[in-house]
C-alpha cells in the first residue's frame, strides 16, 4: 500500500478546491434562483477528428454516405462559419476552456506543448458546479500526465486516449479507463460509441455532459480491413475505390462512414431512453479536412489557415428549446464559444478571474440570424514555438487576412507596403483572389488586431514542455516517450511514427544525448525501465540513464531486429525531490546506431 506524502495531498487539495471554493457561492445563489427545478438539458458534444467541412453528404459531397449526420442537420441549426484551429489540440484546449489555446500554455501537438496548465477552468468542471456528471469517450489530447489527465480536469469518467492520434484501430492498444490502461478488442469508433451510451444510460436521471471525441477519422487510415475478419471495412472501402477514389480517400470516406453508422445507434439510443427532448447535441469536427477528392469550392487543409483548414461543420439540436430546425446561420462562430455558449445554457458565471475570448451565440440559436458576437476570429499555429511571423489569419466576417510562413518584415505593424493575403470571403469564398495590394487599409487594421491578438494571448508565457511528474502515488510508475525531451549531438534524432512508436534514434557519438525536465514529487529509489530496438550489427554499445550524478549504465544487446522493440529493467537510482534532469546518453559507442530508444519508465519503489 502506498500513501501520498501529506504535502501533495495539501496541494492538491489547495489547488483543486480554490477553484470549487471561488464557485460556491454561484453555485449556492443558483441553487435559490427563479429556475431551480427545472432540469437542465443534457449535453451531448460528438466531435470528429480532421473530418472536412466537405467531408458530408449535406454539404455537397454526393460520393459519401453520411444519411444520419444529412438527418441531423436538417433537425439541427447549423452554422456555414464556424471555425476551429487548424490543428487538433489547439481546437481543444480552446474548446474546454473558452480561451485561444496560446493562453492555456499549450502550444503544439507533441513534444510536451500539448499539454494546458492544471489552472485552466474547463466546461467539465464548470458544469460540475451544477451537478452535471460528466464523461469523456476518445480523444483528449491536453496533457498525457497525472494532473493534466481528464480526470483531473473536471470528467468524472474517462475512456479513451490521451495522445492525438492511436495506432490501431481495431483491437486498440493504447486506451486508457480512469487512468489504468486496458485491453480493447473492437473498432475503437464502436467502443467509444458503445461506452457513451452506457454512460447516457447509466446517467439518464440526472443531466449529464457527455463528450465523445472520435480519433476517426485522422491517419493512420484504418478501417478495419485485411485478414478476413474484418469484413465490413473491406466493403466500404471497395465502394468508395469503385467510384474512382484514391485509396486514402477511399478510407477516410469510409472511417466518416463508420461514425455515420455510429450516429444512428447513439441517437436512437438517446431517443429510446426518452432524452431526445432535452439533450442538447453539438455535432462538430476538430479542424479542416484530409481528404482531397470533393472539396466544396474551398482552398486549403487542415495545418493551414484557408478556409479548408479552419472551417468545420457545426450543428446545434435542442428540441426543448430551439424549435427552428433545417436552418443555416452564416454569422461567425469560434471553437472558444463553446464554453460561454453552455455556461450562458445552464446559466453558469463564466469565470472572471482569466481572460475568456469565446462568446456565447446562444442569440443565434435562439434567433436562427444576426451578428457575430466577434469582431475578429483569430487562428494561429506553428510546429515548434509560437511564432508571429509563421501561419495565421484574422477574419473579421467578410476579410480575412492571412500568412503563409513566407518571410515577411520584422515590424509588420509598420511596414507600409501591404503584404500577405487579403480575401473577400463574400465575393471570393475560395479565397483565390488576393487583393492586398488594392486594399492597404484594411491589411493594415486586420495585421494590426492580429498583432495585437498575438501580443496578449502570449504574454507572460514562455512555452515549453511541462516538467513531467513523477513519485505520484497515483500514476507510478511514470512512461516517458522521446518527444517530451531534448535531444542534442550530431547525429541523433527523432523518429516519429505515432506516439507510442517515436524513438530516439542514430545517435552513434559518445556524449550524444536526450535531456528529460522531471518534477519529482518525492525523493526515493527508482527502478529504471526502457524500451528499445538495436540491430544485431550495432549490438554491444552502452547508453547511461542518469538523474544527476546517479546513473546506470546499459550494454544494449541486439532484439530480433532494429524496429522490434523490447523492454527491459535495468536497476533502481535514488532520485531526489525536486526539478531534476533525466538523460540518457551513449557511454560507448557502438560503431552504429547504439540504441533506438522508444521509451523509458520511473516506477518510485516502496
Ligand atoms: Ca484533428
Amino acid at each position: 500500500m502506498k500513501y501520498a506524502p501529506v504535502d501533495l495531498l495539501i496541494k492538491e487539495f489547495c489547488h483543486k478546491w480554490a477553484v470549487y471554493i471561488l464557485l460556491l457561492p454561484l453555485a449556492l445563489l443558483l441553487t435559490f434562483s427563479p429556475v431551480y427545478g427545472q432540469r437542465n438539458p443534457n449535453i451531448l458534444l460528438i466531435m470528429t477528428d480532421d473530418q472536412g467541412w466537405w467531408d458530408l453528404g449535406v454539404h455537397g459531397n454526393d460520393i459519401i454516405s453520411t444519411p444520419v449526420l444529412d438527418e441531423l442537420s436538417r433537425e439541427s441549426i447549423n452554422f456555414s462559419h464556424y471555425y476551429a484551429a487548424p490543428v487538433c489540440s489547439p481546437t481543444r484546449a480552446g474548446m474546454m476552456t473558452g480561451r485561444y489555446h496560446l493562453r492555456t500554455g499549450l502550444y503544439n501537438t507533441r513534444f510536451g506543448g500539448d499539454m494546458i496548465d492544471p489552472e485552466e477552468i474547463t466546461i467539465a468542471e464548470l458544469l460540475k458546479t451544477k451537478s452535471y456528471t460528466t464523461g469523456l469517450f476518445g480523444k483528449w489530447h491536453l496533457g498525457k500526465y497525472y494532473d493534466y489527465q481528464p480526470n483531473q480536469q473536471g470528467f468524472d469518467e474517462f475512456f479513451g486516449h490521451y495522445h492525438g492520434h492511436i495506432e490501431e484501430y481495431d483491437y486498440p492498444d493504447q486506451l486508457v479507463h480512469n487512468g489504468k490502461p486496458v485491453e480493447a478488442r473492437k473498432y475503437v469508433t464502436d467502443l467509444f460509441t458503445d461506452a457513451a451510451m452506457d454512460f447516457i444510460e447509466e446517467n439518464r436521471e440526472k443531466p449529464f455532459f457527455c463528450y465523445l471525441a472520435y480519433n476517426a477519422p485522422h491517419s493512420p487510415f484504418v478501417v478495419g480491413t485485411s485478414h478476413g475478419r474484418q469484413k465490413r471495412g473491406d466493403a466500404l472501402v471497395k465502394k468508395y475505390i469503385d467510384q474512382g477514389l484514391s485509396m486514402k480517400n477511399a478510407q477516410i470516406y469510409a472511417m466518416v462512414e463508420i461514425i455515420d453508422f455510429n450516429m444512428k445507434r447513439l441517437l436512437d439510443h438517446l431517443e429510446a431512453l426518452d432524452l431526445e427532448d432535452n439533450t442538447i447535441v453539438i455535432f462538430a469536427s476538430d479542424n479542416g479536412g484530409v481528404s482531397s477528392h470533393f472539396r466544396a469550392g474551398l482552398r486549403g487543409n487542415k495545418g493551414n489557415v484557408y478556409e479548408g483548414g479552419v472551417r468545420s461543420p457545426l450543428m446545434v439540436r435542442w428540441p426543448a428549446q430551439l424549435k427552428k430546425k433545417n436552418v443555416t446561420v452564416d454569422a461567425m462562430v469560434s471553437h472558444v464559444d463553446l464554453l460561454p455558449t453552455l455556461c450562458d445554457i445552464v446559466d453558469i458565471p463564466i469565470p472572471t478571474d482569466r481572460k475568456i475570448d469565446g462568446k456565447s451565440f446562444l442569440h443565434l440559436l435562439k434567433d436562427t440570424q444576426g451578428e457575430s458576437a466577434h469582431e475578429y476570429v483569430y487562428h494561429h499555429w506553428d510546429r515548434y514555438f509560437p511564432n508571429p511571423y509563421n501561419t495565421w489569419a484574422v477574419f473579421d466576417g467578410r476579410y480575412k487576412l492571412l500568412n503563409n510562413p513566407t518571410p515577411w518584415p520584422k515590424n509588420p505593424v509598420e511596414q507600409d507596403e501591404p503584404f500577405g493575403e487579403l480575401y473577400d470571403l463574400k465575393a471570393d469564398p475560395g479565397e483565390q483572389n488576393n487583393i492586398a495590394r488594392a486594399h492597404p487599409e484594411i491589411v493594415k487594421r486586420l495585421r494590426k488586431a492580429f498583432v495585437d491578438y498575438y501580443d496578449d494571448v502570449t504574454a507572460g508565457r514562455e512555452y515549453q514542455p511541462a516538467p513531467i511528474p513523477i513519485g505520484n502515488p497515483r500514476e507510478n510508475p511514470v512512461e516517458i516517450q522521446p518527444s517530451w525531451g531534448k535531444i542534442s549531438g550530431d547525429s541523433i534524432q527523432y523518429t516519429f511514427l505515432g506516439y507510442d512508436w517515436d524513438s530516439v534514434d542514430s545517435w552513434q557519438k559518445k556524449g550524444e544525448h536526450i535531456d528529460w525536465n522531471l518534477n519529482v514529487i518525492q525523493s526515493g529509489k527508482y527502478q529504471v525501465s526502457i524500451s528499445y530496438g538495436c540491430s544485431i550489427k550495432n549490438a554491444g554499445g552502452t547508453i547511461r540513464i542518469s538523474v544527476n550524478d546517479e546513473f546506470l549504465d546499459f550494454k544494449v544487446p541486439a532484439t530480433p531486429s532494429g524496429d522490434v522493440f523490447t523492454d527491459v529493467m535495468l536497476g533502481e537510482i535514488d532520485i531526489e525531490k525536486g526539478g531534476k534532469v533525466l538523460r540518457a546518453e551513449v557511454e560507448k559507442p557502438s560503431g552504429g546506431e547504439v540504441v533506438k530508444l522508444n521509451r523509458v519508465w520511473l516506477e518510485l519503489m516502496d
